[in-house]
């Protein structure tokens, strides 16, 4: 039986990906941990919580040991922009936070899910359709922090047998939890403010194109990569895996079909848009598909049309 350990499961994608796996094993099997406290009335309310700081490894060994936990979905972590701005933050957290959780798993004999993202990926990458196997010199601490994270999750499975798996993200559209801190959050603040104010001032240039995911897609990628039978798996950390790839601009054009006196302009943030012209604008999730049979669901326009429904449907007018 699956005992299931969350970290970072307040953030954008721990949101979702809780109640989903407390949908499919259980509530009381899933547990939640963060740095911060749940606000009343969170997403995931409704089984067990702890504060969990994930690089302090006492403390993981005990709520892993406590709940007899067999599989942690690691997802505690600083995004790219917030890391440019605390970098050393960014790699205590990001690096020591994996690196405490694998001895954890090795010493519990736990599977473990690790999110990568295309942010592994850098300036002298493949731009189009990356393969799964390429240049991975990325220009960020974030992504240099995912480069070392998938090969140290390849290690711990080679050397010490743990079971770890990964997905190269790329980035997350949602309306339940707020994106915290990257770059590709354009993708949902966008969905706000043209519901709230009909306009947007965007961080990225128009023309800067990004792979996307809409978080329904991500959220059942995960679950299917971790049920996956692993004697088919041969890229354990990390898949490429993509689900649509868009402008600002064709963003805007697709939501203006939906509310046509939405208008956005751009004031380009240097930080951001470097982070962004230094990533691919589409992965090849060809090994994905063929080892586990990854098929995303949404394109651009039926997540669209989604995100407007349930916003609408939660959102004050
Ligand atoms: P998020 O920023 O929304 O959430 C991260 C959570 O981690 C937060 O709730 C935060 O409180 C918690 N946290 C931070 N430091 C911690 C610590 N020391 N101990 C315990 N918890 C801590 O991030 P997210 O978007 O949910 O992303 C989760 C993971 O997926 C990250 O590793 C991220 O790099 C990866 N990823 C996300 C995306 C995306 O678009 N959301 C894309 C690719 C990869
Ligand atoms: C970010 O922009 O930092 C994340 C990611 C794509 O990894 N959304």
């Amino acid at each position: 039986m699956e005992q299931i350990l969350v970290t970072g499961a307040l953030g954008q994608i721990g949101s979702e990906l809780v109640p989903a796996l407390r949908e499919r094993y259980g509530a009381e099997r899933v547990v939640a941990a963060d740095l911060r406290m749940p606000p009343a009335g969170a997403p995931g309310e409704g089984g067990p919580f702890e504060h969990l700081d994930c690089t302090h490894l006492r403390d993981i060994q005990e709520v892993v040991g406590r709940y007899g936990v067999n599989t942690i979905y690691h997802l505690a972590g600083i995004l790219s922009a917030v890391g440019e701005e605390r970098p050393q933050v960014a790699w205590h957290v990001n690096m020591g936070g994996l690196y405490r959780v694998l001895e954890v798993a090795r010493e519990h004999r736990c599977a473990l899910f690790f999110p990568s993202s295309i942010g592994a990926f850098g300036p002298t990458t493949p731009r189009h359709h990356t393969p799964q196997e390429s240049v991975q010199r990325p220009t960020t601490i974030y992504g240099v922090a995912k480069v070392a994270g998938e090969l140290l999750c390849d290690y711990y499975t080679q050397r010490f047998g743990v079971d770890t798996r990964g997905l190269r993200l790329p980035g997350i559209i949602s309306h339940v939890a707020p994106p915290g801190g990257g770059t590709t959050d354009y993708a949902v603040d966008l969905f706000y403010q043209a519901l709230r104010h009909r306009h947007y001032t965007c961080f990225l240039g128009p023309d800067t194109c990004l792979d996307m995911m809409y978080m329904p897609d991500a959220v059942r990628a995960i679950i299917e990569l971790m049920e996956a039978d692993p004697a088919r798996l041969r890229h354990r950390n990390a898949f490429n895996v993509t689900a649509m790839s868009f402008t600002p601009a064709q963003l805007a054009d697709e939501v203006r079909k939906h509310l046509p006196d939405f208008a956005i302009d751009y004031q380009v943030d240097p930080v951001r848009q470097a982070i962004a012209d230094s990533w691919p604008d589409s992965l090849d999730d060809t090994a994905a598909r063929a080892e586990w049979g990854w098929a995303p669901a949404f394109d651009l326009p039926a997540m669209t049309r989604d995100m407007l429904s349930k916003l609408r449907a939660t959102m004050p007018s």
